[in-house]
């Protein structure tokens, strides 16, 4: 099934310069910023500049220096911000809603990385 990107949505926006974003890190394909609402002290949202509208369009048809540069950008957030685990940070989580199910509300892939405090247990 085709995947409907809808270019009006906010992270669109943000990567067209027409509204601002408090930028963390910027690589070839890739941006990341600070959640405007964050949950946790580190509340960093990572984007793929291109037209994806959740993780497994981006995996099933972005190129392999865009899905390389994502992921290197997520590790290179850790370290920037300090969470990673056994380097000086206290650890992470990495979440990406998808669709109605996953409750998704910006249709433009991205991935939370939430740190800076004990997050409870998500799963069981
Ligand atoms: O999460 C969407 C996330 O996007 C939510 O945590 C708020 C955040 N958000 C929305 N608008 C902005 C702007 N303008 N800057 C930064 N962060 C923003 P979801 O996983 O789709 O439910």
């Amino acid at each position: 099934m085709p995947y409907a990107y809808d270019d009006q949505n906010i992270f669109a926006r943000i990567l067209r310069g027409e509204i601002p974003n408090d930028t963390v890190l910027e690589t070839t394909h890739s941006l990341a910023f600070n959640d405007i609402a964050p949950q946790a002290p580190v509340h960093v949202l990572v984007i793929p500049k291109g037209p994806y509208v959740c993780y497994d369009h981006f995996v099933l048809e972005a190129s392999e220096a865009e899905i390389v540069d994502f992921h290197r950008a997520i590790g290179q957030v850790c370290q920037l911000t300090g969470v990673q685990p056994g380097e000086g940070g206290d650890g992470f989580r990495v979440i990406s809603n998808a669709g109605q199910n996953g409750v998704q509300e910006v249709p433009h892939l991205h991935m939370h990385i939430l740190g800076g405090r004990n997050l409870g247990r998500m799963l069981r």
